[in-house]
Formats: C-alpha cells, structure tokens, sequence
C-alpha cells in the first residue's frame, strides 16, 4: 500500500523529511514498530536486530548502556540496521541548553553520525532542538527531534500544562518529527493528539500486550489502543525481547499496529 494512502492527513500535514521518511518504511513493512532494543551486549544486540528485523520500522538505541561498545562493533551494527532499512532512534533523552547538546550529539558516541532520531527534553527551552539540529548539520546529515510531552513511568512530572507547553513550542518548530506520548494511558494519548493536530508524529512507549504495571514504575497500555487513541509509533522493549519467540512476538505487535492504522 502507498503510505499516503495508510497515512492519510498525517502524510499529507507532515513537513520534516525524516516524517515521510518513517512513513515510508512502516508502510512497506506494514509495521508501526520500534523496537526498544534494550540488550547489554553487542552480541545479543545483533542477534536481536536479525531475528525481528524484518517486523520493525524502527529501532530504539540506549548507546550507552552496553558493556562491550566499541566504535566498529557499532558501525557494523549501524550497517546491519540499515540492510534491514530500519530507522537509527537513539532515546538520549537530551537536556541542556543548545550548544553542550549539539556538542554531545558528537564526542565518544558521535550519536550525530548514525542516529536519524533523538529525543529531547524541553525543560531548557526550544533552543534545545536547534542544538540538536546543528550536530546532524555538522556531519552533513538530517534527521528529527522527539520532545518528550509525556511519560510512559509512574509518578513523572511531566504535567498537563508541562505538556501543552511542550506541543505549543515543539509545533512551531521545523526540526521536530514529533512527541512522546504515553502508551499506558489512551485517553492521555487522545488528549496529546488532540493538541498536537495532524503535522507532528507521537511516539509511544509503554506498550505492551500484557497491559498493567512493568518494573520499576514503568506502565503498560495496549498496542493496538495506542494507535487508535492517535500514536504513530509502538516502542516495545520487553513484549519483544523477553518473549520467548521475540520473532513471532514481533510480527504480532507489527500486525495489531498495522490493523490498528487502517482502521484508524
Ligand atoms: P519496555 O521494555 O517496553 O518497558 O521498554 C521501554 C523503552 O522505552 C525503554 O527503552 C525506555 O527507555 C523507553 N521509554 C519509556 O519506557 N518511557 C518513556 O516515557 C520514554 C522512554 Br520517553
């Protein structure tokens, strides 16, 4: 199916190339998936990439938080990615003012090398983005901003006039691809949609088939809900990586968010 015709006004609205670029590739994988690829070794994390690879559109980074990273096993990683034309989204959670974080999206990591997505906290002002917008420039390289408006975990404080604020900043900018919403609460979610409108992408976290509470504080609400209350995206950790099939977990969660996309 083209994807204008699985996305409808959301391809038409969207500005940011990275949009039509995500929308693009869940449309030909039929698959609204970003797996939050949460492994601590290079090794699982590969294996992980090609057994799911071709159910998800996108693939969820926490660079640092593997114990045996090394610049090239990265880039090989990076390469597998890309065969399986998966989008690079590192979840940095960004938060200092414009310059330290275009310096950050270099340095050890150079995240501004093979990420195509980051996401960012508000909490310093809109400069933030411009920050993160100059890092990808720097290398000669695109690619878009996800504000955080809402969390997926219990007790945060990220509150109804912190997440209009957010959409009011965030809408206004070029360099945004989109928002976090909050995957445990479809009502939130509607409500995030509803002043978002039709040009930015939400991306929702805390999903899970096995709704309830995760560890930790984390909450989980229903993949297909998370779409039809307005989501773009389903990031699933643990439904796909702790199953005991992450393979035929994975073509599930592409399914429900597939169905759930049309019928939207
Ligand atoms: P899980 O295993 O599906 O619970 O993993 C969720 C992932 O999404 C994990 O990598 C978190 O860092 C990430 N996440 C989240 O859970 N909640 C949020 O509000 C944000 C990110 Br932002």
């Amino acid at each position: 199916m083209q994807p204008k015709d699985a996305w409808g006004s959301r391809w038409r609205n969207a500005t940011l190339p990275m949009a039509k670029h995500y929308m693009t590739v869940a449309a030909e994988k039929q698959s609204l998936v970003c797996l939050a690829a949460d492994r601590n070794t290079m090794a699982d994390l590969s294996e992980l990439v090609q057994q799911v690879g071709p159910f998800i559109a996108a693939l969820k980074t926490h660079v640092d938080l593997i114990d045996d990273w090394s610049v090239e096993s990265w880039h090989d990683f990076c390469a597998l990615a890309n065969k399986h034309n998966l989008l690079i989204f590192e979840d940095r959670k960004f938060a200092d003012i414009g310059k330290i974080s275009r310096a950050q999206m270099s340095g050890v990591y150079n995240i501004r090398a093979w990420s195509d997505i980051v996401t960012a906290h508000l909490i310093s002002g809109p400069d933030i983005v411009d920050g993160l917008q100059a890092g990808w420039n720097d290398v000669g390289r695109q690619g878009g901003v996800l504000l955080l408006a809402q969390m997926s975990s219990r007790g945060n404080l990220l509150g109804e006039d912190y997440t209009a604020k957010v959409v009011e900043l965030g809408s206004a900018h070029a360099g945004v691809l989109g928002f976090i919403g909050n995957g445990s609460r479809p009502v939130e979610l509607a409500e995030l949609r509803r002043q978002v409108g039709e040009q930015k992408l939400i991306w929702t976290p805390g999903v899970n088939i096995s709704v309830g509470d995760g560890e930790m504080g984390q909450r989980y609400g229903d993949p297909y809900d998370a779409i039809a209350a307005g989501s773009d995206c389903i990031i699933v950790g643990s439904g796909i990586h702790r199953a005991n099939d992450p393979r035929s977990a994975a073509q599930e969660y592409a399914r429900l968010s597939w169905k759930a996309l049309l019928e939207r």
